[in-house]
């Protein structure tokens, strides 16, 4: 008998550090970690097993669908949007052909178990792409099918995968005369900008918004890469914790679609600073626009409309905005740092 487990990837990436903690409460099922680096020793504690390894070695995968039978797989490895740019080809080798490999490996799962394998896959606000300022301007909150196309290679990436999880989901192999009947039970989140306490942030275009906390509370300047004027969708990371376990658990027969927007607040980087200095009087916070970041920001919506989510599966928010600086960001990074 292969031992039931809960898949997770990228788990020493930002959403991998909040979320295995809370995972590890459900004590009806392990989790088994893998990341191409090492474990933090903070998060440890809360795996099963920890392999480091990457989602591009087929052997490692195939030796997981031998040792383990994987209820459901939550899948966080990707490149993000900024360090993507820089290698666009090693971005699309990760985050789809990984990803590839993942619903594969599902799909597998699924024909042994004889049931379908939940797969959680955080999409992003990257997958859209507003073709200019003044249309972003003007619009109000943006819904899950407008607006779809990315101008970054993860954006691209991102929306190509949630086409993979419609497929996969629903028209694998469909001209095999055995089509199985047990494939994945895809379930997508698009999120906004996530800002973490206890983590920094690894390679994003909305860094700005942790960035400059995180520096403010180490008392380093920081020189925003945005216009003051920017606008964009953030949410703590523990409401994008909270809609990934909401999501998961929520029956099928509830959900009417297979991607989902999340967001809980939208701020201008003046608001961010401006917060930013209400904790931080001394803090050193300049404007230094990027204009090739700039120009990615000003394709994503400032706001989202997560209506689907919330009437589909009772989301909201834990914190406004007032509250995720107030409650969760502000006091964790000066625990971080102090
Ligand atoms: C990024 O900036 O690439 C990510 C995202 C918005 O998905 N934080």
């Amino acid at each position: 008998m292969r031992k039931q487990v809960v898949l997770v990837t990228g788990v020493n990436g930002e959403i991998g550090h909040s979320l295995v903690a809370h995972l590890a409460e459900n004590d009806n099922c392990d989790v088994i970690g893998l990341d191409v680096m090492p474990i933090d020793d903070s998060i440890q504690q809360y795996l099963f097993k920890f392999i480091q390894g990457d989602i591009l070695d087929q052997m490692l995968l195939g030796r997981l669908v031998a040792e383990y039978e994987i209820r459901s797989i939550i899948h966080l490895a990707s490149i993000l949007s900024t360090k993507a740019e820089y290698n666009p080809e090693t971005a699309h080798r990760v985050n789809v052909e990984g990803t590839l490999n993942l619903l594969r490996l599902a799909v597998e799962q699924a024909t042994w178990q004889g049931k379908s394998v939940k797969f959680i896959y955080p999409s992003s606000i990257a997958a859209y792409g507003i073709p200019s300022l003044e249309i972003k301007q003007q619009l109000g909150p943006v819904t899950e099918d407008q607006w779809l196309m990315p101008t970054t290679i993860y954006g691209c990436n991102k929306l190509y995968c949630e086409h993979l999880g419609r497929y996969y989901s629903n028209f694998y192999k469909q001209l095999a005369a055995d089509q199985t009947k047990y494939t994945i039970d895809f379930r997508g989140l698009r999120f906004p900008g996530l800002i973490s306490a206890v983590t920094v942030p690894t390679g994003g275009t909305s860094d700005y918004g942790p960035d400059m906390l995180h520096h403010a509370a180490q008392n380093i300047p920081y020189a925003c890469f945005v216009r003051p004027d920017s606008v964009m969708p953030f949410m703590v990371m523990p409401d994008a914790v909270k809609s990934i376990l909401l999501l998961e658990e929520i029956e099928r027969n509830q959900l009417s679609q297979l991607v989902y927007n999340v967001t809980s607040f939208s701020a201008s980087a003046e608001k961010l600073k401006e917060i930013t200095l209400d904790a931080f009087p001394n803090a050193e916070i300049s404007f230094a626009v990027d204009q090739k970041r700039q120009h990615i920001v000003d394709t994503w919506p400032a706001e989202i409309d997560d209506k689907a989510a919330r009437k589909d599966w009772n989301w909201k928010p834990d914190f406004d905005m007032i509250q995720s600086f107030k409650e969760y960001i502000i006091p964790g990074v000066k625990n971080r740092y102090n």
